[in-house]
């Protein structure tokens, strides 16, 4: 579904990651992948994954790096000539935000949640437009805590409120070009980021007891779901916030 399509894939910290799970449904759909990784911690990690799909592409961004952004987009330009679609995969909020009350947020903790998580998708879309010359499509990862207060999740909840307003606002600025951008809502899933957080274990618990199909979404589900919107299935599909959550968010009492 993706031979002849170049996709950027932001966000793989390792093999659990969602980002890895995208990049999977989409190599196995024929599509060419460039990854990047914060930080020469991850550096190893990614190369060794990104190996296992050849003709593959690594490349360092730190999105708070405005530079790296733009070598990273101009490296990806040089290699393939253009870009097809990107999955933005990636948050962050120090560690003392998910816990506790929201109400203590710093204007530190709040301002990097924001910065990283949401404003990041806009920096990237901008980046991406220019290489987008058969039009594209950009998919990012939402949480239910940005529509309903979820406890411990706090800044996050925020900064994913405005992640999924800049996902509309942005879809209405770039369909001109043919460049759709979506959301997909996941539901729980046990990742690196997931696992720093405390009651991580009891809210897969809670949501698998309580959603329609009793059980936890799997990365590979969220996967799949990622393929279909920067495929052309999803031609028709600009702006919107697709739930993968086993039905979780349809449940009242
Ligand atoms: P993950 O494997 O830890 O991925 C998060 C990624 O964000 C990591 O690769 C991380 O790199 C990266 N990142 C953080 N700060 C960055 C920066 N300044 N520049 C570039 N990259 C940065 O966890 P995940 O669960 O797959 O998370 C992926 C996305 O899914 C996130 O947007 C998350 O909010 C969303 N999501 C997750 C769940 C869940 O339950 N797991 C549910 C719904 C939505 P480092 O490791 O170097 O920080
Ligand atoms: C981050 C973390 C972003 C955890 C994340 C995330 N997006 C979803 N999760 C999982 C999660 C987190 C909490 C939660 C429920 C699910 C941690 C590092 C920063 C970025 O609260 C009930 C807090």
């Amino acid at each position: 579904m993706l031979e002849n399509k170049v996709g950027m894939i932001f966000g793989v910290a390792n093999k659990r990651s969602i980002a890895w799970a995208c990049a999977a449904s989409c190599a196995a759909e024929g599509a060419k992948l460039a990854f990047t990784y914060q930080g020469e911690r991850l550096k190893e990690n990614v190369e060794k994954l990104a190996a296992e799909l050849p003709g593959s592409l690594v490349v360092p961004c730190d999105v708070t790096n405005q530079a790296e952004v733009d070598a990273a987009f101009a490296a990806v330009g040089e290699k393939y000539g253009k870009l097809d679609f990107v999955v933005h995969s990636i948050a962050f909020a120090p560690k003392e935000a998910l816990e506790g009350e929201f109400v203590t947020t710093t204007r530190e903790a709040f301002t990097t949640a924001l910065e990283i998580s949401a404003f990041s998708l806009t920096q990237i879309a901008l980046a991406a437009s220019p290489l987008m010359i058969e039009g594209g499509s950009i998919v990012t990862m939402t949480y239910y805590g940005a529509e309903k207060v979820v406890m411990n999740y706090n800044v996050m909840g925020v900064a994913k409120a405005a992640l999924e307003a800049s996902t509309r606002y942005l879809a209405a600025d770039l369909g001109k070009q043919n460049i759709r951008v979506n959301a997909i809502s996941a539901g729980p899933i046990n990742t690196l980021s997931a696992r720093g957080v405390k009651g991580m274990g009891s809210l897969l618990g809670y949501v698998a007891e309580r959603s329609p199909l009793k059980r936890n979404v799997q990365a590979s589900e969220v996967g799949n779901t990622a393929l279909f919107l920067v495929s052309d299935m999803s031609s028709g599909i600009t702006g919107e916030t697709i739930y993968v959550d086993c039905g979780y968010n349809i449940m009242g009492v």
